[in-house]
């Protein structure tokens, strides 16, 4: 690890023990290899709070904080590897390179983490542990298995969800964090870039979706989450996800992407006629949503909710739809558009946010992302961008991908005759 990233994770377990109440520990695990079928495994995905606090990218590992007075510890675990699990699954560091590579003073085996917590838990009153609730009547998480067993033995300590705490810290980047959601944008454009190739009737959405991971996986990338390309009447389902249909002439294909770069998420949405060309009416419909997405962005700025973020989106389309004819009272925009305008941007791609109705505050990441349903067309339309908070008002992180229709056709175009 370079040393100024060693120096950010190091200032995030400071910035933690700052607020970490006295009397209180927290304990992270590294994510554990998730089995896809049987005996193989989906490709690691570190948790994202752990990364954030240690910059360590392998699993079997946990980091306990410590707060009582004055006296602020951490201390992270590693595995141990037999020579024969190296044989299998390859070498993962042990405590001293682990130290050199994160620059935490005291790392030690996984073996002495329970001792650890038995001694924590006997000298302070609150356990901060990251799970999330369950709704009632499901089966326990295994993490939350392992917090009932906690509570039993140790009832004098209160243990609570460390969420708020964690998202409190995450919610505004450092500058090494928007450097990395830049480059994810980037490859997301270049994805995008090998996909328009692809674009024509007759193609399908995986063919396209192929051609965006092709791009991706050439610069060691991966999608940040699972990829929507959706044409004509699937676009009208947010969260369309089975890819195989087959684009036909004369309709829109509607694109919501992104590339993870370095644990961090980019999250674009544009909207493509398969034809190369917008027809009038689809046109009409799209510079609606862009209408919308160029005021809502315009208006980000310190101080702004997210709640009067989705008031401006909302009033542009109702307005529009008015005058297009479509509806006639304002309220009646729920038929077409049914979702939040913006989320938080980060190390997840819905990043968590420690409140509901946030206002914005320099330094802060979230996506814009209007967008119309219309199930009578056939056509759904969304076009998203990545926005930081700055404390003039705001930078377009992603204003170098065309979303104007003139730019779209000439950028299909260009793709297309290299
Ligand atoms: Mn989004």
């Amino acid at each position: 690890m370079e040393s100024f990233e060693k120096d950010f994770f190091a200032a995030n377990r400071r910035r933690l023990l700052e607020i970490l109440p006295d009397r209180s520990a927290l304990l992270l695990t590294a994510a554990s290899p998730k089995i896809r079928s049987w005996d193989s495994f989906y490709p690691f995905c570190q948790d994202k709070n752990f990364y954030y606090l240690t910059g360590y990218n392998n699993p079997s590992a946990a980091i306990l904080f410590r707060k009582t007075g004055n006296n602020l510890t951490c201390t992270m675990f590693v595995i141990l590897l037999t020579p024969l699990q190296i044989h299998w699954n390859g070498y993962l560091p042990g405590p001293e390179e682990v130290k050199e590579i994160t620059g935490i003073d005291s790392v030690t085996s996984l073996e002495n983490l329970n001792k650890q917590i038995g001694f924590t838990l006997s000298n302070v009153d609150y356990l901060y542990l990251d799970f999330q609730p369950v709704p009632p009547h499901s089966p326990l998480s295994e993490t939350l298995q392992a917090v009932e067993e906690i509570r039993k033995t140790n009832p004098q300590v209160e243990i609570r969800r460390a969420h708020s705490l964690l998202a409190g810290l995450r919610e505004i980047k450092h500058p090494l964090e928007i450097e990395r959601i830049r480059k994810a944008i980037d490859v997301t454009h270049a994805g995008i870039d090998g996909l328009l190739n692809q674009l024509k009737p007759g193609s399908t959405e995986y063919e396209l979706e192929a051609c965006f991971n092709f791009e991706l996986h050439k610069r060691r990338c991966f999608p940040a989450f699972q990829t929507i390309i959706a044409s004509g009447a699937n676009a009208t389902v947010l969260h369309y996800s089975s890819l195989d249909r087959t684009l036909e002439k004369n309709e829109l294909v509607l694109t919501d992407l992104g590339a993870e770069y370095q644990h961090y998420s980019a999250d674009i949405s544009r909207t493509f006629p398969v034809n190369r060309r917008f027809s009038k009416k689809q046109l009409a419909f799209y510079e609606l949503v862009l209408e919308a997405n160029e005021r809502t962005i315009s208006a980000v700025k310190p101080g702004i909710s997210l709640l009067e973020l989705n008031d401006i989106t909302r009033t542009v389309l109702a307005t529009g739809l008015k005058t297009l004819g479509l509806i006639s009272d304002d309220k009646d925009i729920n038929k077409f558009y049914t979702h939040g305008v913006a989320h938080s941007l980060g190390l997840d791609t819905h990043d968590i946010v420690s409140g509901n109705n946030k206002t914005l505050v320099p330094g802060m990441v979230l996506t814009i992302e209007p967008g119309l349903y219309i199930h009578e067309n056939n056509l759904g339309i969304r076009i998203e961008d990545n926005i930081l908070v700055t404390e003039e008002g705001h930078i377009n992180l992603s204003a170098a991908i065309p979303k104007k229709p003139m730019e779209i056709e000439k950028w299909i175009s260009d793709v297309q005759s290299r």
